[in-house]
């Protein structure tokens, strides 16, 4: 496959609802969507998924577009791409920016899918049609807010509940949800809110049957989540803290968790992601797909990396109408009572719908990749 221009869409898509973390307040979603174009005209997709601000990782929307015209782009001029898993080693030069590399290499997954009739959930390896998903709720103002939602989620059938907490947002609402729904599967995410001086909070949560209590210290902590974990019987999830493969090695070689949210747009690509499963594998440490409140390209490829039977844990894989009016792609995904279908057409499976993609358009700009 030979690239010969790739087309960024610059998008803002707001959200139905602010999305509360630790971090702040989201009311949109700031995104590229990255269009790659190969020498027949053949198009794949990926959406570069770095938030407007740098507090979840280092990179932004802004500084992601910059790296990838200038720096990533650049590398594939005049190459001829055998496999998607080559991209890895084509950005190898660059370093970080792992979110900008995975919107092209995602794009080129689904490039490469469409030009050899395979979907990308086969091609990934993935084996599941029908996949459990799960909802991450932000923070509320309220107790009571906060269940009724949580009510609504449950009876739309979702089969796990993350919430995020923060330093005075944790214990009330958590047992006031385990009060109400005694096996429901909960979990915490604290988006490192907190710190070895918040111990005693962290051994208390430890009573609510948590499945686990996801990057409650900072993102290179890996020594103090080991301490952490030495002392709760919850495991601890990593998130922010893994940025690679390397990164899941040391944090089994300290101890640092039992789990690692996934998400390939966090560690460079779908190659990377794939080798960060079988590891995880091996290793016995729970791995599940994490979620960037994705639009409907991301969701696909998550759906696609999701579809892999090493995941057994419901996945930050919701509804794309739970965080936005109308979505770019065609497909609803079919979801029902808390499961959602892997798409099976070509590639991510999905079409792209161009009258929403203009109706969150800021700009489009082409970049050509033809002569070296
Ligand atoms: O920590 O997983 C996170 C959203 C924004 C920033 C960080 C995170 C999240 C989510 C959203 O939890 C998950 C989703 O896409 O539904
Ligand atoms: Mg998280």
């Amino acid at each position: 496959m030979k690239l010969s221009q790739v087309n960024l869409y610059q998008l803002a898509m707001p959200l139905v609802t602010p999305f509360v973390t630790s971090y702040g307040v989201m009311k949109e979603k700031p995104f590229y969507l990255v269009e790659v174009v190969e020498e027949n005209g053949q198009k794949g997709y990926g959406e570069l998924e770095a938030f407007a601000v740098p507090d979840y990782t280092e990179e932004t929307s802004e500084t992601a577009y910059l790296i990838l015209k200038h720096h990533l782009l650049p590398l594939l001029k005049g190459e001829d791409i055998q496999h998607p898993r080559e991209i890895k080693e084509r950005f190898s030069s660059i370093r970080g920016n792992e979110m900008a590399k995975a919107a092209v290499e995602s794009a080129v997954w689904d490039l490469y899918g469409k030009c050899k009739h395979r979907s990308l959930a086969s091609l990934l390896g993935g084996s599941r049609q029908i996949i459990d998903v799960g909802v991450s709720i932000g923070i509320q103002e309220n107790t009571d807010t906060l269940l009724e939602l949580v009510s609504k989620y449950v009876d739309a059938g979702y089969t796990r509940v993350k919430l995020k907490i923060k330093p005075g947002f944790d214990k009330e609402p958590i047992q006031a949800i385990r009060e109400k729904y005694p096996t429901l599967v909960l979990m915490a995410d604290a988006n490192s809110a907190y710190t070895r001086s918040d111990i005693k909070l962290i051994k208390e949560l430890d009573h609510y049957q948590l499945a686990m209590i996801e990057q409650p210290f900072g993102v290179r902590d890996f020594l103090d989540h080991a301490w952490l974990q030495k002392q709760v019987q919850t495991r601890i999830c990593l998130d922010e803290n893994i940025r690679s493969l390397s990164d899941v090695q040391l944090a089994v070689a300290l101890g640092s968790c039992k789990a690692v949210n996934l998400k390939f747009s966090r560690v460079g690509g779908l190659t990377e992601a794939l080798e960060i499963i079988s590891y995880c594998d091996q290793e016995d440490l729970l791995v599940w797909c994490g979620g960037m409140l994705e639009a409907g390209v991301g969701r696909a490829h998550n759906l696609a990396l999701a579809s892999r039977s090493e995941f057994r844990f419901p996945g930050d894989i919701s509804r794309t109408s739970r965080y936005f009016e109308s979505d770019i792609v065609t497909s609803d995904f079919s979801f029902k009572e808390g499961k959602m279908s892997v798409p099976n057409g070509f590639g991510i499976g999905v079409a792209i719908d161009f009258k929403q993609v203009d109706k969150f358009l800021i700009q489009k700009e082409t970049l050509l990749l033809s002569n070296k």
